[in-house]
C-alpha cells in the first residue's frame, strides 16, 4: 500500500456529504459492525470522525470483495474504494458501493474487551486494554474534548492574559507542597524527588517575567486509592507579579469560563456523544468561616482546616453549576508558601467546582525572613530551600498564582465518575501499566 497516495485520496467519513453522491472516494479505518443477509453484506467502517456503512451485492459486487467482506474480523483495519450512494436505509443517509477492499492489518480474535458503544467492559479492564478502549466513539470524545481543554487553555492565557508559557525541571532536591507524598528518584550521586508541583519555579520566575504559566505533570506519592486522586496528574499552573488571591481568583474564574465556553463551541458532537449539557458556570465567593457557617446550619461536619468532600457536595447541591471560590482559608490547612493574613487565616483558597476541589492557590510570600519562619512551623528546614528564599532577596514583587488539575477539571466538566476516565494511560497505587 503506497500510504502517500492514500493519504492523498482518502476522504474522512465526517466531510462526505450529498454533494459527493455518485462520486468514487476512498475511506480508511476499522471494522466496527458487519452483517450478513447472504445476498447483501454489511460493512460499517469506523475512523476518527465517523461511521459509514459499506454494502455489496452478491451478484453486482466482485466474488472477492464480497467474500473478504464476510471473512474480515470487526477492528480490522482496511481501505475501501468505492461510489457514494444515497440510501435511506444507511444511518447517515449515504452507503459505498466497494469496488477495491483492501486489509491492512487483521485483528486477532476474540478482542479482550467489548469496544462497541454500548460495552459494559468495567473499566480495570478496560484500562488493561486501553489501546483497544480507545478504538470506541465515547472514549475518543472524552480525549477529544481534554485537548479542547488544553488548547484553550494556552489560548486564554497567550491571547487574553498575554502571559508566557513556561518549562521546569521534573526532577527537585526538595519538596515543594509539604514533608511527605514525594517519589524518591537517584540523581547520580544526590538523593532527587520527582516534582510534585513546579510551586517553587513559577514563582520564582514570576518575579522577573510577571506573568507565566506552565502546563505541568505532578507526582504524588499519597498511597490513597480514589476516584479522585492519581499518583501522575498534569496541572495547569498560573503565577503573577503585583497580584493578590482577589486577582487571581478572577483570572482563574475567566479562564475555566473560557474554556467551558470553548468546549461547547467545539465539542458539540462530542458533548452530545456523552450525553453532557454544559452550562457556563457562575462565580461565588465566600470565605471559609461563611462556609462553617452554612454547613452548622446545613448539619454538615466541617473540618477546621479543609474542605471534605460532603462540604463540596453540600455546596454544589447550594450553588449548582457555580465556581465557588473558599477564600481567608486556615493558616494551618495551607502550604508554607501561602501569606498568613494575621495569626488564623491565610490568603490562600480552593475553588469548587461541581462537587469537588478543581484548583487551589493564593498569594505567596515573597518576604524571605517570613518564608524561613513558615517552613519551620512547617517542619521543613529552610537550608533545604535556600535557592529558593535566596530568590526573593533581591527585588521579588507580592505575587500570587494557582493549578488546576486537569484531569480533575475534565472528570467534572464531563460528569465522569472516575477520574481515570480523563487520563489517557492512568497511573495509580496499583497500575504502572500499559
Ligand atoms: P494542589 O496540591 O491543591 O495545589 O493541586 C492543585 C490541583 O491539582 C489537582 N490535584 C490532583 N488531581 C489528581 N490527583 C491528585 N493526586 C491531585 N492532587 C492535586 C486538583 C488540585 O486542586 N502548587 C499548588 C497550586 C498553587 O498554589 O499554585 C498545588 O499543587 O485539582
Amino acid at each position: 500500500m503506497d500510504l502517500v497516495k492514500l493519504n492523498k485520496e482518502r476522504k474522512y467519513i465526517e466531510t462526505i456529504t450529498p454533494k459527493d453522491d455518485g462520486k468514487k472516494v476512498t475511506i480508511a479505518g476499522w471494522i466496527y459492525d458487519s452483517r450478513d443477509l447472504s445476498k447483501i453484506r454489511f460493512i460499517v467502517l469506523r475512523d476518527i470522525t465517523g461511521k459509514m456503512q459499506v454494502t455489496a451485492f452478491k451478484d453486482k459486487t466482485s466474488k472477492e470483495i464480497f467474500e473478504a467482506m464476510a471473512k474480515t474480523p470487526r477492528e480490522s483495519v482496511v481501505i475501501i474504494k468505492g461510489t457514494v450512494k444515497k440510501s435511506d436505509k444507511a444511518p447517515d443517509g449515504r452507503e459505498l458501493i466497494p469496488e477495491s477492499f483492501e486489509i491492512l492489518a487483521e485483528a486477532e480474535q476474540p478482542i479482550p474487551i467489548d469496544v462497541s458503544d454500548f460495552s459494559k467492559t468495567e473499566l480495570p479492564k478496560r484500562l488493561d486494554y486501553r489501546f483497544l478502549d480507545l478504538h470506541r466513539k465515547k472514549i475518543q470524545a472524552i480525549f477529544k474534548v481534554q485537548s479542547t481543554i488544553l488548547q484553550s487553555y494556552r489560548e486564554f492565557m497567550t491571547k487574553e492574559e498575554k502571559a508566557i508559557e513556561a518549562m521546569f525541571p521534573s526532577i527537585i532536591s526538595s519538596s515543594s507542597e509539604g514533608g511527605t507524598e514525594l517519589f524518591p528518584a537517584q540523581y547520580f550521586e544526590k538523593k532527587a524527588f520527582l516534582s510534585q508541583s513546579c510551586q517553587l519555579y513559577k514563582q520564582m520566575l514570576a518575579c522577573s517575567m510577571e506573568k507565566v504559566f506552565a502546563v505541568f505533570t505532578v507526582w504524588r506519592a499519597e498511597k490513597h486509592n480514589t476516584v479522585r486522586h492519581l499518583n501522575e496528574s498534569r496541572q495547569f499552573d498560573f503565577e503573577m507579579a503585583f497580584a493578590d488571591e482577589f486577582v487571581v481568583m478572577d483570572v482563574l474564574a475567566r479562564c475555566v469560563q473560557f474554556i467551558i465556553k470553548k468546549v461547547m463551541e467545539e465539542n458539540k458532537n462530542e458533548l452530545e456523544t456523552l450525553e453532557v449539557k454544559l452550562k457556563i458556570p457562575s462565580i461565588k465567593y465566600l470565605t471559609f468561616a461563611q462556609v462553617t457557617e452554612i454547613m452548622k446550619k446545613e448539619k454538615v461536619h466541617i473540618g477546621k482546616t479543609d474542605l471534605s468532600g460532603e462540604v463540596e457536595e453540600k455546596l454544589n447541591e447550594l450553588y449548582p453549576n457555580t465556581i465557588i471560590f473558599v477564600h481567608d482559608w486556615p493558616l494551618a490547612g495551607k502550604p508554607f508558601y501561602i501569606m498568613p493574613k494575621g495569626k488564623e487565616l491565610s490568603a490562600g483558597f480552593d475553588a469548587i467546582y461541581n462537587g469537588m476541589e478543581i484548583s487551589s492557590g493564593g498569594q505567596r510570600i515573597h518576604l524571605p525572613e517570613l518564608l524561613a519562619e513558615r517552613l519551620k512551623i512547617k517542619g521543613l528546614n529552610p537550608k533545604d530551600f535556600e535557592h529558593y528564599i535566596d530568590s526573593f532577596r533581591y527585588g521579588a514583587p507580592p505575587h500570587a498564582g494557582w493549578g488546576i488539575g486537569l484531569e480533575r477539571l475534565t472528570m467534572l466538566i464531563l460528569n465522569l465518575k472516575n477520574i481515570r476516565e480523563a487520563v489517557l494511560f492512568p497511573r495509580d497505587r496499583d497500575r504502572l501499566t500499559p
